[in-house]
Formats: structure tokens, sequence, C-alpha cells
């Protein structure tokens, strides 16, 4: 049965925005029909797709508003979109405020429209610590038609901070493999002036405090010490300041650099040896399954989702929070022995290929999908 979809996400840089759209690129390949409704065009959505269609919602400045009323127009753009494209249902990512927006809307419809929650992490971990928003968020988990989170650790979390007995089903996040795959680099490595005989460490997020930044620097001016290295700061974020005076003090500047956003990351993981992801909350990590994908091995920290991503001693290592001298440590363990790296990146790999890949967790979508509208 073909579907009629509707989407909303943030539609910015972020993980959440990148699974909403890749989610949407693929379900139109399979034939569904696929509507976004956001605030502008998600930046993965690059070009025009087939069977994808784009609503924006153009949220106005009214002077006698102190605020404009984005979740408003958003609520009344989903009913609009729904009503007139007979959509089946909408997928909406976050619960603040996309499924209180989804939920109105469905009121505004005769409750004649089904509303399905993907929950990503930073809407219960920071914002479900808001007394002031922590009932609106429960509210909108459970007025959901149905409700998915992105790791057992997010649904664990969601459940004891919001306190509900709501069904939450995991469903992992995943990859498009046609993008994340291992890419030849000989060339993109000599024009950023790599030796050859030089391991390259990367590190890929939006810079916020809880990515903990001062610890992928300090990690790194360890493994420098006894690795020839170098380290690729890859996005962009409050804490790129920090980062960059850390590198200062630490004077290794000729070992780091900092590319800011990037577009092509496949190519940057594939000439990479290493990933460091040293969050101290994360619900998931998709840059870790982005990295292993393209066979690098990921040190990450034991916090929320990223022991479901990364299986310690097997496709990368874990470390406790802030514990640089353990991440040092397994870097060089693992830069130093080839056939054993050569091993752990092949892991990683195939994990993604049996755990992570599309395909499945496509087709899970689609049986929730079709779950949600028997209810
Ligand atoms: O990591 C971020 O700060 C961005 C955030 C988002 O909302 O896009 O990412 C969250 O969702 C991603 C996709 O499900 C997850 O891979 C990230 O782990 C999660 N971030 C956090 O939990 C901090």
């Amino acid at each position: 049965m073909k579907l009629k979809i509707g989407i909303s996400c943030y539609p910015t840089v972020g993980g959440s925005g990148v699974i909403a759209t890749e989610l949407g690129k693929l379900l139109a390949e399979r034939g569904h029909e696929v509507h976004f409704i956001t605030s502008s065009v998600p930046f993965r959505l690059d070009r025009v797709y087939p069977n994808i269609y784009y609503h924006e919602v153009e949220v106005n400045q009214y002077s006698v508003f102190q605020y404009p009323p984005y979740d408003l127009t958003l609520a009344s753009k989903m009913a609009e979109v729904a009503k007139r494209q007979k959509l089946d249902l909408i997928h909406v990512h976050y619960a603040v405020p996309h499924a209180i927006c989804a939920i109105l809307a469905k009121q505004m419809l005769g409750n004649q429209l089904k509303i399905m929650t993907t929950l990503h992490g930073t809407d219960i971990t920071v914002l479900g610590y808001d007394p002031s928003l922590k009932d609106i968020i429960k509210f909108g988990i459970e007025q959901s038609d149905l409700v998915t989170a992105v790791s057992n650790d997010l649904v664990t979390q969601t459940r004891e901070l919001v306190t509900t007995e709501k069904e939450i089903e995991t469903v992992y996040n995943f990859i498009d493999e046609r993008v994340y795959t291992k890419l030849d680099t000989e060339e993109l490595k000599g024009h950023y002036k790599i030796a050859k005989d030089e391991r390259v460490i990367i590190h890929i997020s939006n810079f916020r405090p809880v990515k903990r930044i001062p610890d992928i620097v300090k990690s790194f001016a360890l493994i420098s010490k006894k690795v020839k290295s170098k380290l690729l700061l890859i996005g962009n974020g409050p804490e790129l300041s920090i980062a960059r005076q850390l590198v200062r003090e630490l004077e290794i500047e000729d070992k780091v650099l900092f590319l800011g956003n990037q577009k092509h990351i496949a190519e940057l993981l594939s000439m990479s040896d290493l990933m460091l992801l040293l969050s101290e909350k994360e619900s998931f990590g998709l840059v870790a399954l982005e990295a292993m994908a393209c066979g690098v091995p990921v040190i990450g920290t034991n916090a929320g989702g990223i022991p479901e991503v990364i299986t310690d001693g097997v496709t990368g290592y874990l470390c406790e929070v802030g514990d640089v001298e353990c991440v040092a440590k397994k870097a060089v363990m693992l830069l130093s022995d080839i056939s054993s790296y050569e091993a752990f990146s092949l892991r990683a790999m195939e994990h993604v290929k049996s755990v992570f890949h599309s395909e499945i967790i496509v087709s899970e979508y689609e049986k929730l999908y079709k779950q949600v509208l028997q209810k």
C-alpha cells in the first residue's frame, strides 16, 4: 500500500533533520508520497526528488506579537496540507514543538489524522528537565498515535523523565549506504597536506557543550605525543572558540585542522583512521554510524545510546565521560597495531550493514506506519 506521509522536522544541520530527510527520500524511492512541512528546505533535500513535495511554513513577524507564532503557523500548515493532500499520517521528529503542533492539526481536522512521533534526544534530555515543559512533552508523547525513540537508552530515559507508561518503540538510526562508504581519498589527503605516514583523527559535531570539545582536544594532544597524527574538527558551534584557545595553549596548532561545516562528510571520513565522540549525553550518535560505515572505528563515551552503536573492543572502544587518558590509551593501541586495526575497521562496516542498514530501518518505519493506520 502506497501512503501519503507528512514529515516535520528541524530542517537545519543536525542528526534529527538528517534522519527525517533521509527517511523521506527512501520512502519516496519506495513509491510513497512524501510531504515535508518545514520552515525551510531540509538541507539534505539538495535536488528535485520524485514523490517528494515541500510545504514551507512561513512565519510572519507581527508588531503586535512579542514573538513570532511559529508553532501555531506550523500546526495550521500541517492541517492545511493534510487536508489538501489527503495525508494518511504525519511523522514528526521531536515531541516539542512538532508533536504538539501535529496534535493541534489533528484536532483542527476532527481527529482525522494519525500522528507518529520520533524522539531524538535533545527534546527529552534537555527540555525534559525544564519543569515548564515537562508536562507538555508528556502530553505530546501520550497523545501521539505511535512513538519511537532512536535508542533503548532514550526509551528508558523518556519513561523515567516524563513518567509515562506509553509504549515507545526503539527504531535505530540508519545511513544511506550509497553515500556513506569508503572512498578513495589519496588526493584529498594531499590537498590537506597530510603525510602518508600520518594518522587522521576526526570529530564532527555542532560544538555544543554537551559534546565536550575540550576532551576531544586534550585526548588528541595525548595521542599525538605517541602517534604521528592530525586532528580534523568538522562543524561549528558555541565551543569552537574554546577549542581554538585550547589548541593554542597545548601548542598543537600545526596538527589541528578546523574545517567548519562540510557537505561531503563521507570523503572526510574516508581519509580518517579514527573518530572521537566524547559527549556527556548522546541519545544515539549518528556521526559514529556514518564513520563506521566508512570503515572508521570510533572511540566513544559510555553515555546514553552510544554503547548501542559502538561495541566496546569490537568496532571501537568506550571510555567513561571525561576520561581522556582512557581515550588516548585506546587510540594509541588501535592505531599502533595495523592488523588489529584492519579487523576493527572491517567489523565496523559489517556491523552497520547488519544492524543499521537503511533497508531494515525504513522497513521498520513502514511497518509502524501500517500499524498506526490500523489503530
Ligand atoms: O547532537 C545534536 O546536538 C543534534 C541532535 C538533533 O536533534 O539533531 O541530535 C540528536 O539526534 C540525533 C539523531 O537521532 C542523534 O544521533 C544524536 O545523538 C542526538 N543528540 C543528542 O542526544 C545530544
